[in-house]
């Protein structure tokens, strides 16, 4: 036994269903124009490869998680809210969600914390970092959807586990990182090779 284990756990992509979510608004919104399924998405921003598509739905696909109710209403991701909870019933284990709010602030930071609240418990409130920084962040392992995730350090404390997404399943990715490839993978064991 050494330190205690601390794991901190991305939001969207993550435990969190933001890309089928998106689509499905998006879809009942604007059932006239073009989109982008799960399985061609390429890139971690939606609102890019949609405006790579046409010049106007970059504008469209951001009012989609602008809107009230979008994060609210996000269904868990397979596994994922399970998986935290055991996480953080383990010994010397302490986990955190961490999680960038969009800058349209009007409903997306008070419907993280309602998430949280609904599929984890009001207790888990406690465990919630909203930053747009995650490198100031210190912890053993961050499990996140994003392929580069960057901020003012240079040197972030955590090892960034690479959870896989629709939008990052076909990268190459260096042979020192390493993915999590869903919450059915072994999270168990990577903890356990970062366990003093
Ligand atoms: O809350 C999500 C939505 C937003 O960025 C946040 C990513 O947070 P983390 O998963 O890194 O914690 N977001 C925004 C855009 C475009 C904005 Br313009 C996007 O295309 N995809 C996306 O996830």
């Amino acid at each position: 036994s050494g330190k205690r284990l601390r794991v901190l756990v991305d939001m969207d992509g993550v435990l969190a269903d933001f890309e089928g979510g998106f689509l499905k608004k998006y879809r009942a919104r604007y059932p006239d124009e073009p989109f982008i399924s799960l399985d061609d998405r390429r890139g971690f921003w939606v609102s890019t490869q949609y405006g790579e598509l046409r010049g106007d739905l970059s504008d469209k696909a951001i009012s989609i998680w602008q809107s009230k109710d979008f994060f609210m209403e996000l269904e868990p991701l397979p596994g994922g809210v399970e998986a935290v909870k055991e996480m953080a019933k383990m010994d010397d284990t302490d986990v955190f969600i961490c999680t960038s709010p969009i800058m349209h602030y009007k409903h997306c930071p008070y419907e993280k914390y309602a998430w949280v609240e609904k599929h984890l418990g009001h207790d888990f409130l406690e465990q919630v970092i909203l930053t747009r920084d995650k490198t100031l962040i210190t912890g053993d392992l961050l499990i996140d959807d994003k392929p580069d995730i960057l901020g003012v350090e240079p040197k972030p404390a955590w090892e960034h586990i690479l959870f896989t997404a629709c939008h990052n399943k076909h990268l190459a990715i260096s042979a020192s990182q390493r993915r999590l490839l869903s919450w059915s993978d072994d999270w168990r064991a990577i903890l356990d090779s970062k366990r003093q």
